[in-house]
């Protein structure tokens, strides 16, 4: 077993839910163990060098007896404990937690029932053998959804990663003499948040030359395929690269073609059919009486991709919106919105610095509040929010957290006034409980120039108590943004349910932030509710979360998001002017 922070993380999951099935812990212990899962996953550095330095006490939430089984495991690669809490619990009903909407009860049962692989599940399910046990039929179906979801999930990476392995493809193509030019596409291209294969386009008049140039490429494990004019190859890393090649002449329509979605494309060729057109790949051609001539020389020029619009009469939608949800019918009426870019980013509200507060309630920042400042104005921002965790809920006593917070509202004064070519500004990120409360009293909260309120814990609680806990911090008037609201974590946790339009209006109307958090594996809000939201009138913030100087330079990945989500400048409140903007937060 690896020692990664995901590692321990599910271990210390296995042991709450080995505990809960032998009902031999208490629920205090079994939460203890549960916290401590999700605290090592937030950690910005690994547990393991943690306890290497000496330091596993930093890790928020820890308690005596953990940091002990921890240094055991590190130590000796097992817990001696930990195993004989596991003891007479079979294999597959930890396996079973992996799976969405799988909770240790139902694994239990599952077990119970015989099922000892995932195979073996499915197949029970299928014939109705499970169901003819007794299981509950719809818990069953539940869970055919729920690995579904596991097995896509797996093999589709993350953006940022995509994005670097595309960038190192993309420069070997380049170096093929007979490549004109070529573009990483498919969902890369649209910037979704996870990315399953990688598809390139070369635009070449010697299509063979370029394939087999591309076929030699270092790293590949196998060819799947190798055509005229297209390949798909494996790389060792177990990527999987397509590529297609065309003429310049078309290169429009291959690049549009390869970039999809499938959904945009397919209802881009039935607007093209009544028009008398057909399209692939290859190029637009012409159809007489609504049948495809076989010649080449009926092959209309697309040199570029707004060429290839154009003979459809309409407007070239940006890649990031190209999925069949409107753009086609607002691009026909030359009606397309301004989205969003990078460059108006005026400043990031969500840093972690690591200003040393008394049992902060999630792990620090690794850098000064100095160095963030010093970043920002790298990144030619305007202003810099910084918002540490505040001390854990229960931590302190109300004066000593009122105390806390002043002391640290001090420093950033200091800070603010040393601080010339750039506005810094207060802020923190606290959390809203299970109750729906937050986790600091808002005496605390107003001396702030901003609050951002998330939800850190209990994630799991069902789609009516996220929705209350939800507008609960909404309702407080010190609280400006919630921070990523689905608390998905990609590959690993699924958005929570919730009442989303109802939390959307209750935004809008009671001008409340929603946050596109831009941390790789969150992207979150994602971009459909972005989306959903932006019909209701909600304001974003795009902000990094960044828990590392180096992390603010994620700020693109969010911007994709809000650019998948239809956000023009007005919509995003760090885009605006700073009068406007310090006029909504009442900073001025
Ligand atoms: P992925 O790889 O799962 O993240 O998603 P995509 O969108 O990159 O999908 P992929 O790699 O299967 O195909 C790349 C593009 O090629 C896709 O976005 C649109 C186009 N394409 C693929 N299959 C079809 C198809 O059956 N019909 C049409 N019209 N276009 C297709
Ligand atoms: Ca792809
Ligand atoms: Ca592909």
């Amino acid at each position: 077993m690896g020692t990664s922070n995901a590692d321990i993380s599910k271990l210390l999951r296995e042991i709450a839910a080995a505990y809960s099935i032998k009902k031999s812990g208490n629920v205090f212990e079994i939460r203890a163990y549960e916290n401590a899962a999700d605290s090592i996953e937030h950690l910005t550095s690994e547990a393991k060098d943690l306890w290497v330095e000496g330091k596993l006490d930093e890790i928020p939430g820890l308690g005596k007896s953990l940091r002990a089984y921890l240094g055991e495991f590190f130590k000796t690669g097992k817990i001696k404990h930990f195993e004989v809490v596991k003891k007479g619990i079979p294999g597959i009903v930890f396996e079973l937690l992996d799976v969405p909407g799988v909770g240790p009860k139902t694994a239990q049962e599952i077990a119970k029932l015989g099922v000892r692989s995932f195979d073996g599940l499915v197949s029970q399910i299928k014939s109705g053998e499970l169901v003819k046990k007794g299981f509950s039929g719809k818990i069953a179906e539940k869970i055919l959804g729920g690995l579904e979801e596991l097995g896509e999930r797996e093999g589709r990476m993350l953006l940022p990663y995509a994005t670097a392995q595309a960038d190192r493809i993309l420069q070997y193509l380049k170096k093929c003499l007979y490549v004109i030019d070529a573009h990483p596409l498919g969902s890369l291209r649209r910037q979704v948040a996870t990315v399953g294969d990688l598809d390139f386009s070369a635009s070449s008049k010697s299509p063979e030359k370029v394939v087999n140039y591309f076929c030699k490429m270092p790293g590949i494990d196998r060819i799947v395929e190798k055509g005229e004019s297209s390949a798909t190859v494996i790389l060792q890393s177990g990527l999987q690269l397509d590529l297609l090649v065309g003429s310049p002449e078309t290169y429009g329509a291959l690049l549009q073609h390869f970039t999809g979605s499938k959904a945009h494309n397919i209802k881009l060729r039935t607007l093209a059919e009544k028009k008398g057109l057909s399209l692939s790949e290859h190029g637009v051609r012409k159809l007489e009486n609504g049948k495809l001539i076989i010649d080449n020389g009926e092959l209309i020029e697309t040199k570029t991709e707004e060429a290839f619009y154009k003979i459809l009469g309409m407007d070239t939608p940006p890649p990031e919106i190209r999925e069949n949800t409107g753009e086609i019918e607002v691009a026909l009426k030359h009606d397309l919105p301004n989205l969003i870019k990078l460059e108006v980013i005026k400043g990031d509200l969500h840093t972690h610095s690591n200003y040393p507060f008394p049992n902060p309630s999630h792990g620090p920042g690794a850098d000064l509040i100095e160095e963030i400042v010093k970043k920002a104005q790298e990144l030619k921002y305007e202003f810099i929010g910084i918002s540490d965790h505040a001390p854990g809920h229960g931590k302190l006593s109300k004066a000593e957290m009122i105390k806390a917070i002043e002391k640290r509202t001090n420093v950033i004064q200091l800070i603010k006034k040393k601080t010339k070519s750039i506005r810094v500004l207060n802020g923190l990120e606290i959390d809203i409980l299970p109750d729906g409360s937050l986790s600091v009293p808002n005496e605390a909260l107003t001396s702030l120039d901003y609050c951002i309120a998330g939800i850190h814990s209990d994630h799991r609680g069902g789609k009516e108590v996220i929705t209350r806990r939800l507008l609960n911090a909404l309702s407080n008037p010190n609280v400006d943004i919630i921070s990523h609201p689905t608390n998905r974590l990609l590959n690993e946790r699924d958005s929570s349910e919730a009442d989303w339009e109802t939390i959307f209006k209750f935004a809008a109307i009671n001008n409340k932030i929603l946050e596109i958090d831009s941390y790789p594996n969150r992207l979150d809000l994602r971009d459909d509710l972005v989306r959903l939201a932006l019909g209701f009138g909600v304001r974003f913030v795009i902000d990094s979360d960044a828990h590392a100087i180096e992390q603010m330079d994620n700020m693109p990945f969010g911007v994709s998001v809000a650019r998948r989500g239809w956000t023009e400048k007005k919509d995003i409140v760090n885009t605006w002017g700073w009068t406007k903007f310090a006029k909504w937060f009442k900073m001025v």
